[in-house]
Parts: structure tokens; C-alpha cells; sequence
């Protein structure tokens, strides 16, 4: 074998890695950017369920979470926050932005308006 034969080896080992990866691995545990004013910024998509649906996140920071709802399902119309007394509607097609500053750490349900659809907010401790 020469340097080429095995490059060409481990080359398709990485794409055969990263495509298992893509399709089955884990995509849960995403955590929030800082972005420059210190906000924890993510985007959430919003199709028969959150994605990602776990987020994570630090307390006492501003968090914003950009749910763009890319469905028209009556479902998902609404995102709750029962922890923290957020109720938003999610305009289809649309980023809507949940704006507030988590001051606990501790584990969070955020649902639909029947919650159907789940996703969990991990604040962590600062
Ligand atoms: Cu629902």
C-alpha cells in the first residue's frame, strides 16, 4: 500500500464516521452561543418537536432562544415556559425570540400549548 491507498482509507473512514454521525448519533445537548452583549443566543426549530430539544445554558445570563417554526401544524403554536411564566405564540414560517435571564440552575420543561411537544432547558450553575 502507499501513502496515497491508505490516505484514501482513512479518508473513507472519516466520511463513513461522520455519516453515521449525522444520521444516529446524539444531536441533543446543544449548548447556547454568548453572543458580544453577553446574551446565550440559539436557534430552535420548531417541526412536530424542537430541535435541538435539549438546551444548554448558564444562570443569570441573558438567554434568547429563536424559535423559527417551520410548520402550520396547530401543535406547536405556542411555546410554554411554565417555570418561568412564559407563554409566547409562534407565528408559522417566523423566528420568534423567548427573551428572559434564567436566576436558577436546574432543569426546565418547555412544551406546546397542550404540552405534546417537550423540550428541556439545562441551566447550569455559574
Ligand atoms: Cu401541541
Amino acid at each position: 500500500m502507499d501513502s496515497i491507498e491508505i490516505a484514501v482509507i482513512i479518508g473513507g473512514v472519516i466520511l463513513v464516521a461522520f455519516v453515521l454521525w449525522y444520521f444516529f448519533g446524539e444531536r441533543e445537548r446543544v449548548a447556547a452561543k454568548v453572543v458580544e452583549e453577553g446574551v446565550q443566543e440559539i436557534e430552535i426549530t420548531v417541526k412536530g418537536g424542537y430541535s435541538p430539544d435539549v438546551v444548554v445554558v448558564r444562570e443569570k445570563t441573558p438567554v434568547r432562544l429563536n424559535f423559527y417554526r417551520d410548520e402550520t401544524a396547530s401543535c406547536s403554536e405556542q411555546v410554554v415556559f411554565q417555570d418561568f411564566g412564559i407563554v409566547r405564540d409562534l407565528p408559522p414560517f417566523k423566528t420568534t425570540a423567548v427573551e428572559f435571564t434564567p436566576d436558577r440552575p436546574g432543569e426546565f420543561t418547555f412544551t406546546c400549548g397542550m404540552s405534546m411537544l417537550r423540550g428541556k432547558l439545562i441551566v447550569e450553575e455559574l
